[in-house]
């Protein structure tokens, strides 16, 4: 009301109307940069309301939508007052036809499948009017080009046929309508099929009862027949006219629908279109940011995983190790009863045979201990790597749990977000998967137990062979044996020297303990060194694999909450916007 008085005064609505319009093009702006980020499947959407913006400055836009064959080009032909479009019984509109006021009648192409049509009647100097293919008709591609047209319209005729009045595919396409926020005008056409007045009642209650419970509110509902209109126009058969409900519906459309009214719905068009895309995203960014917060989640565990991993390894390899010690102590102890029973005056003979004397160490005090403790540190070894394999596959299971939580249609849906994030998941799967499938246990061992016989080796031996840990070891500990015989050899052989026994004696055991501390250290500083190196190698491979997942997850978690703040500000600021405009 507002509106038109102020624009009969000059200037003011148009003042009053420009500042509403300015307001609501800025919004829009801000929306259409909010929706940037949601990539490819936001492309559609951007569009819709790319084109319901630049429509605020065009022609009110009635679009007549409806079932095929309910009579929608013929009710246009009716209101236009002549046959300008094409009508019959099967499915016949095959593109979207846009009406325009023109001085001569005319015809060209605006996009595929959209033609405008001009043509010098008095209706389309007040509205453009669209005439659209039919839904539920057996070629889909019309149902489409009409769902796809409907953002555009200001205001949406929506005509159902008396003779199958409301069925569930309009129920379905007027839902479409609604989520769209449109003004939706329900015309019954063909009424004269049916001649009783009480059956029209009851058509007319069907379908007003089925809408207002879909629209939430009561529609503004015309029941008429575009046939009886058309004859009416030919005879120029007033009572007719009036009968066929034309009469009505026409002053529906040029006085309730005047100008302030279509200024109204025109501003509402685009407000409404974005409305919907805010809501919309605020969701697609809610199920996102979802995702995201499963995926940090995960990664989360995987870090703290690979943290008790070493944490566990080093717990574990303590009583590996202690197994070891205990050979180690054996043979210590073996070690020092031997000399204790050999390095004696009363067996001076058999200290100067010190080959044999080494022979009877070998077998009594070494025995098969390098043996065992290198059966022992290939155990270790052998469980280094079989750790190392399964941190890959804890890492395997975890990429696949996530990958799991993706459903097919979801990633289409959505788009670039989870085409990148499924692709990230999917290089991590298959770097796991490599490592996993590639992992030779064999070869890795034999890596491992390279590098620690190397520590040894170094002072054992002054080249390395193929030579394993045992014979390494043997060759240790045969050492000392040869240290103590040779030394017991010269002193016995410098004579007299008895008192001298009973110091070498204590000096044979201590340097054997002491051979054998070093051994031990050497051995547990290897094994703990490998396995530490190991697991951190590993761990910061996986975390090398992981980074680009990490960093994506990062950076759309903080994108995806400021689109979500600024959608909610957006939206809020529309509703506002439309509250204002339906007072205006
Ligand atoms: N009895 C009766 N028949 C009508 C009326 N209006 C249209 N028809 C007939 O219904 C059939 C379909 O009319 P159209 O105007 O082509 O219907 P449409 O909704 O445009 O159909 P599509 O373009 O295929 O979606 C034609 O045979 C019309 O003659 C009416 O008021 N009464
Ligand atoms: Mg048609």
């Amino acid at each position: 009301m507002v509106l038109g008085m102020l624009r009969g005064r000059g200037g003011i609505l148009a003042r009053r109307e420009q500042e509403l319009r300015d307001r609501e093009s800025e919004l829009l702006v801000r929306l259409d940069a909010a929706l940037r980020p949601f990539d490819v499947a936001a492309g559609d959407d951007l569009r819709q309301l790319e084109r319901a913006r630049a429509q605020l400055d065009q022609l009110f836009l009635l679009v007549v939508a409806g079932e095929f064959n309910s009579g929608k080009s013929s009710f246009i032909n009716a209101l236009i007052g002549e046959r300008v479009l094409p009508e019959g019984v099967t499915p016949t509109t095959d593109r979207i036809t846009l009406l325009c006021w023109g001085e001569e009648a005319d015809e060209r192409a605006l996009e595929p499948y959209v033609v405008q049509r001009t043509h010098p009647a008095e209706l389309l100097r007040e509205l453009n009017v669209v005439d659209t293919p039919g839904t539920n008709a057996v070629i889909r591609r019309h149902e489409e080009l009409t769902r796809d047209f409907v953002p555009r319209s200001d205001l949406v005729l929506f005509v159902t046929s008396a003779d199958r009045p409301f069925t569930e595919t309009e129920r379905i396409f007027l839902e479409h309508i609604r989520q769209w926020g449109k003004k939706v005008v329900v015309v019954i056409n063909k009424i004269d099929i049916l001649e009783a007045e009480a059956e029209r009642k009851e058509v007319r209650e069907f379908v007003r009862h089925n809408v207002a419970q879909l629209l939430g509110h009561e529609p503004e509902l015309f029941a008429v027949s575009a046939r009886q209109a058309q004859r009416a126009l030919e005879a120029e058969d007033t009572p007719l006219w009036t009968a066929s409900g034309f009469d009505a519906m026409q002053n529906y459309l040029l006085k309730t629908l005047n100008q302030e009214e279509r200024v109204r719905l025109k501003l509402l068009n685009p407000l409404n279109v974005g409305l919907r895309l805010a809501r919309q995203y605020q969701a697609v960014a809610f199920d996102r940011l979802k995702t995201l917060a499963a995926d940090i989640q995960a990664i989360e565990d995987i870090d703290r995983q690979l943290a008790s991993y070493h944490q566990d390894m080093l717990t574990d390899l303590e009583g590996r190790l202690a197994r070891i010690d205990t050979l180690l102590l054996e043979m210590e102890r073996r070690g020092a009863a031997f000399f204790e029973e050999t390095v004696r005056i009363g067996r001076i003979k058999s200290l100067l045979d010190s080959d044999a004397l080494r022979r009877d160490f070998e077998s009594r005090v070494i025995a098969d201990t390098p043996a065992r403790i290198e059966e022992e540190a290939t155990r270790v070894v052998d469980w280094i790597v079989e750790r190392n394999l399964e941190v890959w596959r804890e890492v395997e299971r975890y990429i696949d749990r996530r990958h799991g939580e993706a459903p097919e249609d979801a990633l289409r849906r959505s788009g670039g977000f989870q085409y990148n994030r499924q692709a990230l998941l999917d290089s991590i799967g298959r770097a796991a998967s490599r490592v996993i499938g590639d992992y030779n246990r064999e070869e890795e061992a034999r890596k491992i137990a390279n590098e620690v016989q190397g520590t040894f080796a170094a002072t054992a031996l002054a080249e390395v062979g193929a030579v394993g840990l045992g014979t390494i070891i043997a060759t240790l500990v045969t050492g000392a044996a040869a240290d103590v015989t040779g030394t017991v050899l010269a002193v016995a052989l410098a004579v007299g020297g008895f008192y001298l026994i009973p110091r070498k004696r204590a000096q044979a055991k201590r340097r054997f303990s002491e051979r054998i501390q070093a051994l031990r250290k050497q051995l547990a500083g290897a094994l703990e060194w490998q396995a530490h190196t190991e697991i951190s190698q590993a761990a910061e491979t996986i975390q090398q694999t992981m980074e680009p997942y990490r960093r994506f997850v990062e950076t759309q978690r903080e994108s995806l909450e400021q689109s979500r703040a600024e959608l909610t500000a957006v939206e809020s600021s529309l509703d506002r916007l439309r509250v204002e405009i339906e007072r205006a």
